[in-house]
C-alpha cells in the first residue's frame, strides 16, 4: 500500500478570519496553476497514482472489455435545415461523433464535418452550432482540451468551404441568426492574458453580446448589450421564429431564474445591426424562470415556474404586457415538472415532463394548450428532440439503463399521430434480459421521500455481499434521469455489482421545491438523503459497508467528499470527479461566481455559516476509533476551467496531511491529474475509456470486487 504520500509546503501564515472565525488556508499556493512548485505537486501525485492505478488487476480487463462493448455505432436524432437533413454518428470507438448531411431521410449520407481531423488525439471538440435561417451557412464553435473557451468559425453549407471568420473568447454562448442570413449574435468576454488558455483560473466577468457579420473581422462586430453594472451576470440570445424580435435573456448566475428582454428589429433604422439594440423589459426582476417557446405575432408563449413550481406555458401579448393580462396555457401539472417545449408545425407543442423521474413526451394544441396525445414511451428518458416552429415532423430520442437508445419519428402532418421507429441503437453483446432495474423510495434523515434506482442483475441474492456504486448530484436544479452507461454494465455483468442512483434534493426531480430543499442554508439535506441512500441498501441486502461505493462529479464531487468527511465508516470506497471542494474560495475562479445562487456566498455572515460546516477541503479530519478514511480517488483536468483543479488539488494536500503518519489508514488516497482534459464536455473517447478503467480498476481493488 503506499503511504509515502508526497509531502507539500504547508504555509501556516496564510489565512482569513471569517466573522470571527480564523480559517488556515494552507496550501494556498496551488491556487497558482503555473508555479513550478504547483507543477512539481500535479507531478509527485501522478507518480503515485498512475503506477498504482495501472497496478490494479482489474484495470486492463476493464480497459479491454469496455474497448470491446463501448464499439457500437451511436447515432443522434436528425434534424432538418433548410432542405437538408443532418445528424451526429459515431462508428463506435472515435474519439469525436461526425456530422453527417443528406438530402432526404432516404438518401445517402455523407461527411459534412469531421472533428477527428482537427486535432491528432481527438482533443478539439466542436462545443456548439447553429445553421443560418436557409440553411446555407453553419456556424459552430470549437473548444480545445475541454475547456470551456471555444472559437467560433463558419461555414458554407453547400461546398463546405471555411469563410475564414474566426470569433475568439467566447464562453457560455448562444449562436443566434437573423433570418436575413447575413450574421448571428453570440456572447463573449474580453481576452484574457494567459500562458496557456483554458488553464487560467482568472474570474470571467464583463459578459456581453455582440453581431457578427459573416465574412467580416471580429473587431468590426457590433457590440449589441452589456452591462457594466453587474460584471457577473450573464446574457443569452434567441431570435423568434418569426425573425421579428431579439430575445435577451439576463442570469445572475446558475439558478434557473432571469431577466427577459426583447427587442424589435423592424424598428432599426435600415435594418442594419450595428450597436446596442433597444430593450424592452417584458420581465424585469429574478422572481422566476422565463423560456421563450414562440410567438404568433406580439403573442409571445412561455415557459415558467412564476407561481407554478413545477412550470407551466403563459401567454403574454408584448402589447398588453402588465401581469394581469398574462394567460395560462397548460397549467402546472399536479405532480409532474414540465422539463421542456417546443412548438412544432406552428399550431402543436410538444411537451417533455418528468414524472417521478421518468420522461412523458405530450402533445399539446397550441391554439388553446388541450391536450393531444401521449406519445407511447417505456420507462426512461428522452434525451434529445428535433423538431422546429416550421418543421411538419418530430424525431426524438429515448434512453433507458437497459434500452441503449431508440429514436422516434412523428409525420405530424398525418390524422393519425403514431410515432414510428426511426432507428435502434443496438449493442454487440450486451443481452438487456439478463438485468433488472427498479426504482424504491427510502426515507431520508428528515423523513422526506427520496427516489432511488437500482439495477442489477436478475435473481440478486439480497446477501449483502455486492460491490455497490452509489451515484449522485444533488444541486442546481440539475435532475439525474436514466441513462444507458457501458461501463456501470460492465461493472453489474463482470464485478458482480449494483448500480444506484439516489435522486437526492437539490436537483430537478420535482420541480422548484425540490431544489431549494437542498440549496443555500438546506446544503447538508443533500448529504443526508445520500448518507441515507447508503444505508438503505446496507439495510436491504444488497450491499455492505465494505463494498460500497460512492461517486460523484462536479457538484457531485462535493456531495460525495462531504459525505466521506461526515461518515468515513459508511463507505469503503469514493470517487470523486472534478468536485468543487474549497467552498469559501470557489466563487473566485473562472465562472464559480455563478454558483453562489446555490451554495450562498461565503463572503457573506449567512453564507459562511451554511458553507463551512460542509466545506469538504475544511471538514476533514482523523476519523475516531478504529475507522479511516474511505479509499478515495480524486479526478481532475489541466484545463478544467469550470471546476478549476485546485479543489481537489487543496483537498488531498490537507486529506494527505492528516492522515499520513495515521497506521490504521490502510485504504489509498489518491488524486488523478489528466492533461489535455477538461470539466468532461468533449472528452475524446480513448480518454472515457482510459479514465472509466482506471476508475472501475481502483473500485474493484479496493473493496474486493472480483471479475468473472
Ligand atoms: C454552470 O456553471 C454553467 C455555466 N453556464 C453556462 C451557460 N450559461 C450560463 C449562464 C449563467 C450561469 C452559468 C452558465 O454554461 C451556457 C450558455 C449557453 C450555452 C452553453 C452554456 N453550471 C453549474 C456548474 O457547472 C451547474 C451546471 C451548469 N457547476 C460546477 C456548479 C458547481 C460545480
Amino acid at each position: 500500500m503506499a503511504k509515502n504520500y508526497p509531502c507539500p509546503r504547508r504555509d501556516e501564515s496564510l489565512g482569513e478570519t471569517h466573522f470571527g472565525t480564523s480559517v488556515p488556508d494552507p496550501y494556498r499556493w496551488l491556487e497558482d496553476p503555473d508555479s513550478e512548485e504547483t507543477q512539481g505537486f500535479v507531478k509527485a501525485q501522478n507518480e503515485i497514482s498512475q503506477p498504482y492505478l495501472a497496478s490494479c488487476p482489474v484495470r486492463n480487463k476493464f480497459h479491454a472489455r469496455m474497448t470491446d462493448l463501448y464499439n457500437y455505432p451511436k447515432y443522434s436524432a436528425p434534424f432538418k435545415r433548410g432542405t437538408r437533413y443532418f445528424y451526429r454518428y459515431n462508428t463506435g470507438l472515435q474519439n469525436q461523433s461526425v456530422y453527417y448531411v443528406q438530402s432526404s431521410l432516404e438518401a445517402e449520407a455523407e461527411v459534412f464535418l469531421d472533428p477527428n481531423l482537427l486535432s491528432d488525439d481527438g482533443t478539439v471538440a466542436l462545443s456548439m452550432s447553429q445553421f443560418s435561417e436557409d440553411g446555407e451557412l453553419f456556424a459552430y464553435g470549437l473548444s480545445e482540451s475541454g475547456s470551456d473557451w471555444n472559437t467560433i468559425k463558419v461555414m458554407q453549407v453547400s461546398t463546405k468551404e471555411n469563410q475564414g471568420d474566426e470569433l475568439k473568447w467566447v464562453k457560455f454562448s448562444s449562436i443566434a441568426w437573423t433570418h436575413d442570413n447575413k450574421g448571428f449574435f453570440y456572447q463573449r468576454y474580453p481576452e484574457v492574458v494567459t500562458e496557456s488558455e483554458g488553464t487560467e483560473t482568472t474570474q470571467v466577468l464583463d459578459h456581453k453580446v455582440y453581431y457578427h457579420v459573416v465574412g467580416s473581422p471580429q473587431s468590426e462586430d457590433a457590440l449589441c448589450y452589456q452591462d457594466l453594472e453587474h460584471r457577473d451576470w450573464l446574457f443569452s440570445v434567441e431570435v423568434s421564429d418569426c425573425g421579428r424580435y431579439v430575445i435577451l435573456y439576463v442570469s445572475r448566475g446558475a439558478e434557473p431564474r432571469n431577466k427577459l428582454y426583447y427587442s424589435d428589429l423592424e424598428q432599426l433604422p435600415g435594418q442594419q445591426i450595428t450597436g446596442p439594440l433597444n430593450m424592452e423589459k417584458l420581465i424585469d426582476d429574478f422572481d422566476a424562470s422565463w423560456d421563450f417557446i414562440c410567438n404568433h405575432g406580439t403573442v409571445f408563449t412561455f415557459k415558467t415556474d412564476f407561481e407554478a413550481p413545477r412550470y407551466r406555458l403563459v401567454n403574454i401579448d408584448i402589447t398588453q404586457p402588465t401581469k394581469d393580462s398574462w394567460v395560462t396555457l397548460v397549467s402546472e401539472h399536479p405532480k409532474d415538472v414540465l422539463e421542456w417545449a417546443a412548438c412544432v408545425n406552428t399550431t402543436k407543442l410538444v411537451l417533455c415532463y418528468l414524472s417521478d423521474v421518468k420522461s412523458i413526451l405530450s402533445l399539446y394544441s397550441l391554439q388553446d394548450g388541450s391536450f393531444i396525445k401521449n406519445f407511447p414511451l417505456e420507462v426512461g428518458s428522452v434525451t434529445s428532440f428535433s423538431g422546429r416552429f416550421k418543421d411538419t415532423e418530430i424525431f426524438y430520442s429515448f434512453m433507458s439503463f437497459l434500452t441503449p437508445g431508440v429514436i422516434y419519428h412523428c409525420d405530424l402532418t398525418q390524422d393519425e399521430l403514431n410515432p414510428t421507429v426511426f432507428r435502434e441503437i443496438k449493442v454487440e453483446g450486451f443481452d438487456a434480459s439478463q438485468y433488472t432495474t427498479k426504482q424504491i423510495f427510502y426515507p431520508s434523515k428528515d423523513g422526506t421521500n427520496i427516489p432511488m434506482f437500482i439495477v442489477h442483475k436478475k435473481d440478486l441474492t439480497l446477501d449483502g455481499t455486492h460491490p455497490t456504486l452509489l451515484y449522485g448530484y444533488g444541486g442546481f436544479n440539475i435532475s439525474i434521469t436514466p441513462s444507458f452507461s457501458t461501463s456501470r454494465l460492465i461493472f453489474i455483468q463482470h464485478l458482480g455489482g449494483v448500480f444506484a442512483i439516489a435522486n437526492i434534493r437539490g436537483g430537478g426531480e420535482y420541480g422548484d421545491q425540490w431544489h431549494k430543499g437542498g440549496m443555500m442554508g438546506c446544503k447538508q439535506n443533500v448529504f443526508d438523503d445520500f448518507i441515507a441512500a447508503g444505508e438503505y441498501l446496507i439495510a436491504n441486502g444488497y450491499t455492505s459497508t465494505n463494498k460500497l461505493t460512492i461517486m460523484g462529479g462536479s457538484n457531485g464531487g462535493l456531495l460525495v467528499c462531504a459525505c466521506a468527511n461526515q461518515r468515513p465508516d459508511l463507505f469503503k470506497c469514493v470517487i470523486s470527479q472534478v468536485g468543487v471542494l474549497d467552498m469559501l474560495r470557489f466563487h473566485k475562479f473562472t465562472i464559480g461566481h455563478a454558483w453562489v445562487t446555490d451554495f450562498g456566498n461565503p463572503d457573506k455572515e449567512d453564507g459562511f455559516g451554511w458553507i463551512y460546516k460542509y466545506s469538504p477541503v475544511h471538514n476533514i479530519s482523523v476519523p475516531p476509533e478504529n475507522q479511516q478514511y474511505p479509499a478515495m480517488l480524486l479526478l481532475t483536468a489541466d484545463h478544467d476551467d469550470r471546476v478549476v483543479p485546485l479543489h481537489s488539488f487543496k483537498y488531498m494536500a490537507q486529506l494527505h496531511h492528516l492522515m499520513r503518519g495515521v497506521a490504521k489508514q490502510t485504504n489509498p488516497l489518491m488524486i488523478r491529474i489528466e492533461t489535455k482534459a477538461g470539466h468532461g464536455a468533449g472528452k475524446p473517447t480513448s480518454k472515457v475509456i482510459d479514465e472509466t478503467a482506471d476508475i472501475y480498476g481502483f473500485v474493484a481493488e479496493t473493496v474486493g470486487a472480483v471479475w468473472t
